[in-house]
């Protein structure tokens, strides 16, 4: 099986679209096999975000995604499971994302956009360690 990291933002925790998110996941036949609501620590995001460093969003997204606690899970599924996944959650702008998605339906600003997903197997993996280290 194949597993891959996905975070309601704090957006989504505020609006409570967790059970909404989650269970779209879950009808579509994935699995979760961990989970936690947490407020997410400054040198959490900083390294999960390290991509983004030095970008003229950075600061507000390391802002934005430990402001309020967010549901951190790993789904598990089929081969690239992260790309199933990142279908379902639409383009990262939500102005560009179609009705269906995630982002589509509940979504209106790149900057609160609700929800993340790995974008590559090798992030899943290295995203999975950094959230759930040794699972
Ligand atoms: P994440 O990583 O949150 O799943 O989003 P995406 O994979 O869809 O998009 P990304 O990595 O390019 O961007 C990360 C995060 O930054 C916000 N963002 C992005 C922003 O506020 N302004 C911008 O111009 C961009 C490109 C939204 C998602």
């Amino acid at each position: 099986m194949n597993r891959t990291l996905v975070i309601v933002k704090p957006d989504g925790v505020e609006r409570s679209l967790v059970g909404e998110i989650i269970s779209r996941f879950e009808k579509k036949g994935l699995k979760i096999v961990a989970g936690r609501l947490e407020t997410i620590p400054k040198e959490l995001a900083e390294k999960h975000y390290l991509e983004h460093a030095g970008k003229s969003f950075y600061s507000e997204l390391v802002t934005f995604i430990t402001r309020s606690p967010a549901f951190v899970m790993v789904l598990e599924g089929p081969d690239d499971t992260w790309k199933v996944v990142r279908t379902m959650m639409g383009p990262t702008n939500p102005l560009d994302a179609s009705p269906g998605t995630i982002r589509g339906d509940f979504g209106l600003e790149i900057g609160e956009n609700l929800v993340h997903g790995s974008d590559s197997n090798e992030s899943a993996a290295r995203e999975i360690e950094v959230f759930f280290p040794g699972i």
